[in-house]
């Protein structure tokens, strides 16, 4: 019988059963992450009423301009897991140093680290934007996790996952075991499993890239952006199209639906730092879910969730997606 339509609390819990010493730590902390990210649903959808739409006027440790949401949203997060008991340690996009579990509250056996609101730019054009968490396991016996403890490979994430708030509210979960989505139903307030088992198309015909930075890129991916635009003309002998929403979440939802490849390369802009995005909490956790949906995740040198992090906010140039299309960027940067 299909799972569809299967609460994702009853799909946590059945998850956990399937590893036998489970605690139900895991199940506590992925819960708590489906009730933060269903209070910062709600706030995304009412901004503009209740007028937390528009910038911040101040900026985050990336020194981006920080929306409204963009503090709420990390605020939402920190409130509803600093005290569940889950949780070692905290890392998120908006903060510079790691989040500590208060010394009154219980911690618990995990890390996480999150990029509360990415894609905040699109929030006042009404375009998609989303929550994305990774969950490491936190070395036995630290009474206080610093830095260190969160330079693990994207290999030790335990748990990752997305939350897009777009026409539909959906959560996109990975424990290694596969990729499934959940669609918010707001009527009953839970997350109902509508997409099992989600797998990625090995070829695509779709590409997304900021082409704006086209001038800045390195040779393969120069060749590789050129074939795609000669369409049937040139050497792929097949028409592309392109999408560029801004918000990683809404790229790689398509990806996971309909196949395609999503690139932020490396580029040689005066004020690149490595790339655009963030290893710990964008790269590392939407590469987790990529591959385990049968698809790549390089850095177009090597393997994403192989990279040694050395810093909370380290950046990395990420080319993930359909696993044929991803292999031959590839092997473009071997002959480069
Ligand atoms: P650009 C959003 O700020 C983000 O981190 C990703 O979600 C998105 O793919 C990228 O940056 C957009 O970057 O340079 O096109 O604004």
């Amino acid at each position: 019988m299909s799972d569809i339509g299967k609460s994702i609390t009853q799909f946590i819990i059945e998850q956990q059963r399937l590893h036998q010493n489970s605690t139900g730590e895991m199940s506590g902390l992925l819960n708590d992450i489906v009730s933060a990210c269903k209070k910062i649903s709600h706030l995304v959808n009412r901004s503009g009423i209740i007028g937390i739409d528009g910038v911040a006027g101040s900026e985050n440790i990336q020194g981006e301009k920080q929306k409204k949401l963009d503090i709420i949203t990390n605020d939402v997060m920190v409130d509803h897991l600093n005290w569940t008991g889950h949780l070692a340690a905290m890392a998120s996009e908006e903060i510079e140093n790691i989040i500590q579990i208060p010394a009154n509250k219980p911690k618990g056996q995990y890390l996480i680290a999150f990029d509360p609101l990415d894609g905040s730019s699109n929030i006042d054009i009404n375009l998609s934007v989303g929550t994305i968490f990774s969950i490491l396991r936190c070395p036995e016996d630290i009474a206080e996790p610093t830095v260190e403890h969160f330079m693990q490979q994207g290999t030790k994430q335990v748990c990752a996952g997305f939350c897009v708030y777009g026409p539909t509210t959906m959560m996109i979960l990975t424990t290694g075991q596969g990729v499934n989505g959940f669609t918010l139903d707001r009527d009953v307030g839970e997350f109902i499993l509508t997409h099992p088992d989600m797998m990625i198309p090995k070829d695509t015909a779709e590409f997304a890239i900021n082409m704006s930075n086209q001038r800045f890129w390195e040779a393969p991916v120069q060749r590789y952006i050129d074939e795609c635009l000669q369409g049937e003309d040139g050497v792929r002998e097949k028409n592309f199209n392109m999408r560029w929403v801004a918000s990683m979440v809404a790229e790689v939802y398509r990806v996971l639906t309909r196949g395609g490849i999503f690139m932020y390369p490396l580029d040689n802009k005066p004020t690149t730092q490595g790339g655009k995005l963030r290893l710990l909490y964008e790269a590392n956790p939407m590469s987790f879910i990529v591959e385990q949906a049968g698809g790549i995740s390089s850095t177009g040198y090597e393997r994403i969730m192989d990279i040694q992090p050395e810093s909370v906010h380290q950046r990395v140039p990420v080319v993930l997606g359909s696993k044929n299309e991803v292999e031959r960027i590839i092997s473009y940067h071997k002959k480069t």
